[in-house]
């Protein structure tokens, strides 16, 4: 037999040892090289179940899902924080003024009076003095009344001349000024022919009367006026004219 007609069968056998090894390997070595025909034997027994294996990896990504239907409307919710504080206003109109506020403390008390200079400049002003009286001359015309009312308002009376002395001064103020007559505190307003000085003090016994007066003229004069010579005339009250007030000294 040549190589090549023995190889197949060399072959052969060698492959059938390897294949029946396991099972029929004593008999093997014993049979000339020979042709068997290997076939799959029968189906075994089912084994027995494996033990479970271990996890698979993970799978692919799968598609986007379809979009959602649209929700019912929510509750109202509670109510929020404050908020943060906004930006400043514009400035508002100016308001009504206040009402007055309380007095104030009285101030430091005043120099000393220098009286010597301001007797000075009273005497220049035109005050005539006598012993108990300061008069002075107002000019500015006034009625018998209103007249009156000035010289209260500063605390004194028309002029009372209720002496020679006093009746003097005041005629020498008047003739002084170079007036011819002024009005004097006498008057006979509550009672007709009955006069008194303006503060109803009586007349005593000094009158300086001119002759033929008083004469309620016209039935009208109820006040009195001293002329530059000292003499009085009754006369009407209400026409306007300059007069002479007095203050006691003692509340100069
Ligand atoms: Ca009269
Ligand atoms: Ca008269």
């Amino acid at each position: 037999m040549r190589a090549e007609e023995l190889m197949p069968c060399v072959l052969i056998t060698l492959l059938g040892l390897t294949l029946m090894e396991s099972t029929h390997g004593q008999h093997m070595s014993d049979e000339p090289c020979s042709v068997q025909i290997l076939v799959p034997g029968l189906k075994g027994e089912p084994g027995e179940k494996g033990e479970k294996g271990a996890p698979g990896r993970p799978g692919r990504l799968g598609p986007l899902g379809e979009m959602g239907h649209t929700g019912v409307k929510g509750h109202k919710g509670i109510i929020g924080r404050y908020g943060k504080m906004g930006p400043c206003g514009i400035k508002g109109l100016k308001g009504d003024m206040g009402d007055p506020g309380p007095m104030g403390l009285n101030g430091d008390p005043g120099a000393p009076c220098e009286c010597t200079p301001l007797r000075k400049m009273i005497a220049v002003a035109g005050i005539k003095e006598t012993d108990s009286k300061v008069y002075l001359l107002v000019k500015e015309e006034k009625r018998y009344t209103d007249a009156e009312v000035y010289c209260q308002g500063r605390g004194g009376h028309l002029a009372m001349p209720k002496d020679e002395g006093a009746n003097a001064a005041i005629a020498g103020y008047i003739t002084e000024a170079g007036l011819s007559r002024v009005y004097i505190g006498i008057n006979d307003i509550d009672r007709e022919g009955h006069f008194t000085y303006v503060d109803r003090s009586p007349m005593s016994t000094f009158s300086k009367w001119r002759e033929g007066e008083p004469n309620n003229a016209y039935r009208d004069e109820d006040c009195a006026e001293m002329m530059a010579a000292g003499d009085w005339t009754d006369v009407a009250c209400h026409p306007t004219m300059y007069f002479v007030c007095e203050f006691d000294k003692d509340i100069v």
